[in-house]
């Protein structure tokens, strides 16, 4: 009885010791892949084929918040909500007007490059648009 006591208790420590060497291993992982770029390839909506883009705005988000076009694409967001949205680039290099319910405002993406907007009166509404050659 005690034998077999000892023995359990030998068990459950190597067992612990071994998830203890995973959670590091698993954690060592974690740092690593922080290090990488954000994949922007995982949810990423392929729209180089169009020459103009309709992106909506409802329920205080972007619709298809990224998207990937060719240079010279132009995207036009139309706002359904009755809140008031804006869009604009996080660097500065594009802003539209505030738009409201049904109105509409449009950005020509020229230059290439991965460019990442916001609303200005709500900062958590994001969205990134990848501008291919
Ligand atoms: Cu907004």
């Amino acid at each position: 009885m005690k034998k077999s006591i000892t023995l359990s208790i030998a068990g459950v420590i190597a067992v612990v010791a071994t998830a203890f060497f995973l959670a590091q291993q698993d954690d060592g992982h974690r740092h690593h892949a922080s290090a990488v770029p954000v994949d922007l390839t995982a949810n990423v909506l392929d729209l180089t084929a169009e020459r103009e883009v309709t992106l909506k705005i409802e329920d205080m988000a972007y619709s298809s918040p990224v998207i990937r076009v060719k240079r010279g694409t132009k995207i036009t967001w139309v706002n359904n909500d009755s809140t008031k949205h804006d869009i604009r680039a996080d660097d500065g290099s594009f802003r539209t007007a505030s738009i409201g319910r049904g109105e509409s405002a449009s950005a020509t993406f020229r230059k290439e490059g991965v460019f990442r907007y916001h609303c200005h009166p709500h900062p958590f509404m994001q969205g990134t648009v990848i501008v291919e050659g």
